[in-house]
């Protein structure tokens, strides 16, 4: 057996903690968009997704990162292995439910980076928390299991999505195809902004016709 498939067992045995607190977040998570969805208030959310990330994927972190590919290096600093994407239908939405998310008991926020009020300089804006639940194994006993939640609003996911479409059909993008999508992600934020103005304009015209 080779170091990689060693490796790929060792990270096979940890995973089901990483699966157990992925759908621990995920359940706490959908019931408060069922609640919201049943309120009386507009719900700030539109769609949950969720991933366990891909050995692959981890191995590549690693080594953008200068991480050892070791397990216990991937354990400490790789904290994205569950994760957990919620969109919004408005860039406010996404303060709304990381706020909610703040009360949900056992749910642990960790940090915060905001790549919506300091977007990365390629463009992208989703706000990341890093979130810790407890999971309990009789083998193992109860431990804290990292899980990243990123929330981003609709227009931000489409960015999202095509940027990495482009980058993963090329991944060392010249500067034109990376200032264009500096560009895109420009006025997705005007766009949103917009978007954001219709919605108040029209609760308010609602409002006087009551
Ligand atoms: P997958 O599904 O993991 O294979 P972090 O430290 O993780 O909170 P950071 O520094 O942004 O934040 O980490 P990283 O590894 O660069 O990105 C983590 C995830 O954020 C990515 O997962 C994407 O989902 C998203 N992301 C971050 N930056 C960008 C970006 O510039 N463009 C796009 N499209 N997504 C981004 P993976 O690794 O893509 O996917």
């Amino acid at each position: 057996m080779n170091y990689r498939e060693k490796l790929q067992n060792e990270f096979d045995d940890i995973l089901v903690e990483y699966k157990s607190a992925l759908r621990l977040t995920l359940a706490r998570i959908t019931n408060l968009k069922e609640m919201m969805e049943l309120s009386s208030e507009r719900s700030p959310f539109d769609s949950i997704d969720s991933r366990i990330k891909t050995f692959d994927s981890i191995l590549e972190k690693c080594e953008r990162r200068g991480y050892d590919a070791i397990i216990e290096t991937i354990k400490e600093k790789i904290r994205d292995i569950a994760g957990i994407r919620i969109i919004t239908p408005f860039r406010d939405d996404i303060y709304a439910v990381a706020n909610m998310l703040e009360h949900i008991p056992g749910i642990n926020i960790i940090s915060k980076k905001d790549y919506v009020k300091e977007p990365k300089a390629n463009g992208y804006r989703s706000l990341h928390l890093q979130v810790q639940i407890e999971v309990y194994s009789p083998a193992n006993g109860s431990k804290l299991i990292p899980v990243e939640i990123q929330i981003r609003d609709k227009a931000m996911d489409l960015w999202a999505t095509l940027e990495h479409i482009v980058k993963y059909k090329n991944d060392d993008p010249s500067p034109t195809v990376s200032e264009r999508f500096k560009r895109v992600a420009d006025v997705l934020s005007q766009f949103d902004n917009m978007a954001i103005d219709v919605r108040d304009f029209s609760s308010a015209e609602s409002s006087t016709v009551e």
